[in-house]
């Protein structure tokens, strides 16, 4: 258990200097006093934090073609916040009602994020980074079972090798952050920030790989990279800096690249669905909205119901020889011939976090699935006057012992500072999906209260029976709240046959699944005619389970003869 004086002087770092200098006058044995002053400080906190989000709002919203405004440093914009009355924690926004300001506020307040003076960057708290860590744990254990194993390449590229593959910086050079200084010196030629670790990995791959025996090549890297983004920042999904894994495979063949394109992506499938409990489509990327250097480029989806965006959760492309023209990745093979090798690259990023955040996070703050929450489970002592205190503090503590036993990620929270109610309100804020209530009447009928974060569902549980009963809520939580978003998710696909259909799905927030004639302009005309206040809608993928496609069935843009079956929606 912290000590009073570091517990509040860490949680209130950001507070105003006159509410600190009030706390350490206090006299710490009255918690009534310290109650009403972690009050006060809980709303001067609040306030502080709110300011944050808002000063994004000062960002450019769309990409400007030239010498775009530099807006670096964040602007705070003071704005009130209303704050609960009754335990001083909890969000002032419902998810339903603004749904950007809540996000804003449940990260915030979440634990997750903590704002930063230089805009479109954030500090991953500790909360945040052990999400981040399990997927991690995961991910990797995975790759290393197929081979790939982890290297790290240098943060910084040459402006040789970064414009080496013209096509692919291209459009993307505006995003490039350069360093052009040191100290006051400028330096001799300015060297990129990686955007991305093709160029700085390829030269390498040209000289590791020579004959058929260096082949496959399978690395990656788990590292950050950054991207000077003029959109508006948005913590987790739309950053300047991020983390991320960089997977680049070379293989002498095309069969096994397109193997492990699926194999990786049926990876990001369990990342989002078996880990956050969110549902994903899988698919290929269209022509236009595939990476421009690669062959061909598939994708995990996600769909937002509250934005109506559909958002990339993580990509893994194919692609095929042209960066091995370009950096001439060349081996001998069986037969002596000279080859181009065919190569793989796929990603994902910390946006999980953030659509995880967005799918699952109600008005009391977030909702994490259990299999990645960093507590599982927290235990509150709930003394009520005259009770046997020590008694029931024992019993929280040997519970946790026993579940942690048990592999159970717990911990007890017996600040005597905050009431069990400040402590609900707390670890709800946070996430946690379970809660334990030890209060006297549990300690006399040898039992504990259990609350469900994701449903509120409580239910007593004897003693004896407590770690099995865990164990199975855990695994009910983790499956409930995949299948209540996937049954939201559902609700928000609609299958349409002609134009006006399409607006109509459109306009009501939904994802769009169309007969499609899969030609670029007919893409890029659907952009141009649904461009708007809220952006254009563009293809998100052709799903891999494709539904059948009646005998003459035709393009609902076009009129022309359809293809496929493409999902369409407005996006992140
Ligand atoms: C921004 C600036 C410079 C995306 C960029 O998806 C370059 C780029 O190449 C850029 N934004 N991209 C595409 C990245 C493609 C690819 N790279 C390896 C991945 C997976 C990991």
């Amino acid at each position: 258990m912290l000590g009073i004086k570091s517990y509040l002087r860490a949680s209130f770092r950001s507070m105003s200097m006159q509410a600190l200098s009030r706390i350490y006058t206090l006299n710490m044995s009255t918690s009534e006093t310290v109650d009403s002053v972690v009050k006060e400080i809980s709303a001067a906190r609040i306030d502080h934090e709110v300011d944050s989000p808002n000063s994004n709002k000062v960002e450019k919203k769309s990409k400007p073609k030239k010498a775009p405004k530099d807006n670096t440093v964040q602007k705070p914009i003071a704005k009130k916040k209303e704050v609960k009355k009754d335990t001083g924690l909890g969000l002032s926004v419902k998810k339903d009602e603004n749904f950007g300001d809540w996000y804003s506020e449940v990260v915030v307040q979440g634990e997750m994020i903590e704002y930063y003076d230089v805009s479109g960057c954030y500090i991953l708290r500790p909360w945040s980074y052990s999400i981040w860590d399990s997927l991690k744990d995961f991910f990797d254990a995975e790759i290393k079972k197929m081979g790939i194993k982890n290297s790290y390449f240098p943060l910084f590229v040459s402006e040789k090798a970064l414009t080496k593959e013209k096509n692919h910086i291209e459009g993307f050079a505006p995003e490039v952050a350069w360093v052009t200084k040191s100290g006051e010196t400028n330096l001799e030629m300015p060297i990129a920030i990686r955007p991305t670790s093709e160029t700085v990995m390829y030269p390498i791959f040209s000289k590791w790989i020579r004959g058929h025996r260096d082949l496959p090549l399978k690395l990656n890297q788990w590292c950050n990279v950054v991207r000077w983004e003029f959109k508006h920042p948005t913590p987790f999904i739309r950053s300047r800096e991020f983390l991320w894994q960089e997977g680049h495979t070379a293989f002498a063949t095309k069969e096994e690249a397109d193997e492990e394109v699926l194999a990786i992506l049926e990876l990001y499938r369990k990342i989002y669905e078996e880990f956050l409990g969110v549902p994903v489509i899988k698919g290929k990327k269209s022509e236009v909205e595939k990476f421009a250097g690669g062959l061909y480029t598939t994708t995990v989806e996600a769909f937002i119901p509250n934005t109506g965006r559909g958002i990339q959760g993580a990509t893994s492309h194919c692609l095929g020889q042209n960066f091995a023209k370009m950096f001439e990745i060349i081996f001998e093979n069986e037969k002596g011939e000279r080859s181009m090798v065919w190569q793989n690259s796929w990603a994902y990023t910390t946006r999980t976090i953030g659509v995880m955040v967005m799918i699952h996070g109600d008005d009391k703050g977030l909702v994490l699935p259990p299999r990645v929450a960093p507590l599982q489970a927290i235990v509150i002592p709930v003394p009520y006057k005259d009770a046997d205190t020590q008694a029931i503090l024992e019993e929280c503590i040997k519970t946790v012992q026993t579940l942690r036993a048990a592999g159970i990620r717990i911990e007890e929270d017996l600040r005597d500072n905050y009431s069990p109610g400040w402590k609900y309100s707390h670890w709800e804020l946070k996430g946690v999906p379970l809660r334990i209530e030890i209060g006297p009447k549990d300690l006399a009928n040898k039992q504990v209260r259990v609350v469900r974060r994701d449903s509120f569902v409580k239910e007593d549980v004897p003693l004896g029976q407590l770690t099995e009963r865990v164990g199975e809520l855990l695994e009910k939580i983790q499956s409930d709240m995949f299948e209540r978003a996937k049954l939201k998710r559902d609700s928000c696909i609609k299958k349409v046959e002609n134009w006006d259909e399409f607006m109509c799905a459109l306009n009501d927030k939904m994802m769009v699944l169309a007969p499609w004639c899969d030609e670029p302009d007919v893409e890029e005309d659907v952009k141009t005619r649904t461009k708007g206040e809220t952006g254009a809608a563009k293809t998100l993928c052709m799903p891999f389970d494709q539904p059948d496609l009646p005998e003459g069935a035709v393009c609902f843009a076009s009129g022309k003869p359809a293809k496929k079956w493409a999902l369409w929606g407005r996006s992140y």
